[in-house]
C-alpha cells in the first residue's frame, strides 16, 4: 500500500486533533467542536478518510432491500415531519396485512436480502397487527433479513400492550425481526427535541431503548437529525452519548446522519443543508464515533451525487436499492424512489472504491441470477 500523504491545514486547531488521530487516540468534546467550526473541510476530510481507510481500505458496502410503510397515520405530530397523518386525514393509510405482503413482493426482480420497516404511532393497530405482518413475511420470505420499528415505535407498542420493553423485543423476535433501524433519534438535546419532536420518548428514553435492543441480542443501526435549529454542542453532545452507549453494548453498527428536508413540514421557513454540511457531518461522525464500524452516507437523503463524494470523507455505506421511498419523498426530496444494484455499484467504482454487497449484518452476498448466498 502507497505511504499516506502527509497531513497539513492551515487552522491551527486540527493540528492536535491530527495527532490524536494519527495515534488512534479518542477525540473530546471540545476537539468535536473544532471539527465542526473548522474552516479547512479538506483537512477534517482527510483525517476522517485516513480513519475509513484504515477500517475499511478501500471497501464500500450497498445492499439490496426494500422499505415498506405499513401506515403513516401518527399520534405524534412532529414539526420536523411531513410524513406523518392524522387518523382520517386526506392522505392518510393503513396498510391490511395482505397489502403489506403484496408491497413486499413488489418492485425490482432482483432478490432482496432485507426489508426496511417502519411507520406512524397508530393509535388503534395493536402489537398483534405487527406480530402478523413479521410472522407473514417470514413465512413468504423466510431469507430476507427483517429490519424493523425504531425504538420509537418499539416503546410505543409496549406501552400500548402494557408491556416491557424487553417483552415486546422477546415478541417481535420470536415473530421473525431481525435488527433495528436508527431512526427517530433526531437530536438528544431536550432543549432542541421539545420543538421539533416533543412527542417522541425523550433522548434518553430512546438510549435506553436501544440499549435494551441490544441486551436482547438484536443489533441496531443509529441517526442524528441535522441540519435545523440545533447548534454544533447539541451535535457533539448526541454523538458523544452514543458512543458512551457503544462503549457498554457494542451492538450498533452503522450511524447514519440524517440531514433535514423542510418542505411541508411546519418548520418549512428552515434553509435546506449546503453540500458542504452535509459532507462535513460525515467525516465528524466517523472521526468522533471511533467505535461504530460503518458510517452510511444514505444516497436518497444526500443525493447519490453528494453520497459518492461521502465515500471519500469516512462513508463505507451508501444504504440499498430502497425501491420505494416515503418520507424523504414527502418532505421534498427529488432522488429517485429506488436505485438499481447495478447503478448503486458503477457510483462507488467510480468513486475509486470496491463494491461489496452485504446483508444487514454485513455479511458479503454472493449472487447467481435471481439467488443469493450469504458468507457466514
Ligand atoms: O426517524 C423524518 C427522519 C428517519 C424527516 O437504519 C426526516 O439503516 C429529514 O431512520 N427530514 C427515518 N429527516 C429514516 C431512517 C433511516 C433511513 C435510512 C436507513 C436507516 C437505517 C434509517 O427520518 C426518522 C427521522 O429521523 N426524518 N422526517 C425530514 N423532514
Amino acid at each position: 500500500m502507497p505511504e499516506p500523504r502527509p497531513f497539513s491545514t492551515d487552522d491551527p486547531r486540527l493540528g492536535p486533533i491530527a495527532a490524536k488521530v494519527l495515534a488512534g487516540e479518542r477525540l473530546s468534546f471540545d476537539d468535536g467542536l473544532a471539527l465542526y467550526g473548522s474552516p479547512d473541510v479538506l483537512a477534517v476530510g482527510w483525517l476522517a478518510n485516513f480513519i475509513r481507510e484504515k477500517m475499511h481500505g478501500d471497501v464500500t458496502y450497498f445492499n439490496v432491500n426494500r422499505h415498506i410503510n405499513p401506515t403513516n397515520v401518527c399520534v405524534a405530530a412532529c414539526r420536523l415531519c411531513a410524513f406523518g397523518r392524522k387518523k382520517g386525514a386526506d392522505g392518510s393509510y393503513t396498510m391490511a396485512l395482505e397489502q403489506a405482503w403484496e408491497t413486499a413482493a413488489s418492485g425490482y426482480s432482483e432478490a432482496v436480502t432485507e426489508f426496511h420497516i417502519v411507520g406512524g404511532l397508530h393509535p388503534d393497530l395493536t402489537l398483534e397487527y405487527f406480530l402478523d405482518l413479521i410472522h407473514g413475511l417470514k413465512e413468504r420470505f423466510p431469507q430476507v433479513h427483517i429490519k424493523a420499528f425504531t425504538m420509537v415505535e418499539i416503546a410505543f407498542l409496549a406501552r400500548r400492550a402494557k408491556l416491557s420493553i424487553p417483552a415486546t423485543l422477546a415478541k417481535l423476535k420470536d415473530a421473525g425481526v431481525d435488527s433495528m433501524p436508527g431512526g427517530g433519534a433526531e437530536i438528544f438535546a431536550d432543549r432542541v427535541r421539545h420543538i421539533i419532536c416533543d412527542h417522541k420518548i425523550d433522548g434518553d428514553e430512546w438510549l435506553e431503548t436501544a440499549r435494551m435492543v441490544h441486551e436482547a441480542g438484536l443489533k441496531s443501526n443509529a441517526t442524528m437529525l441535522y441540519g435545523h435549529i440545533e447548534n454544533d454542542e447539541d451535535r457533539v453532545d448526541h454523538l458523544l452519548k452514543l458512543r458512551a452507549l457503544q462503549d457498554d453494548t457494542h451492538g450498533f453498527q452503522t450511524f447514519i446522519p440524517l440531514a433535514f428536508h423542510p418542505d411541508h413540514t411546519p418548520l418549512e421557513h428552515l434553509p435546506k443543508t449546503t453540500g458542504l454540511t452535509d459532507i462535513r457531518q460525515i467525516a465528524v461522525s466517523r472521526l468522533l464515533l471511533d467505535n461504530f464500524p460503518h458510517i452510511k452516507a444514505y444516497w436518497q437523503m444526500m443525493t447519490a451525487k453528494i453520497a459518492q463524494i461521502a465515500l471519500r470523507f469516512g462513508a463505507d455505506d451508501i444504504d440499498g436499492t430502497v425501491i420505494e421511498e416515503k418520507i424523504y419523498h414527502d418532505a421534498g426530496a427529488t432522488t429517485p424512489q429506488g436505485m438499481r444494484r447495478q447503478e448503486l455499484m458503477r457510483l462507488i467504482t467510480a468513486a475509486g472504491r470496491v463494491p461489496v454487497e452485504r446483508d444487514t449484518l454485513y455479511r458479503s452476498v454472493t449472487r447467481t441470477e435471481d439467488t443469493f448466498t450469504v458468507a457466514v
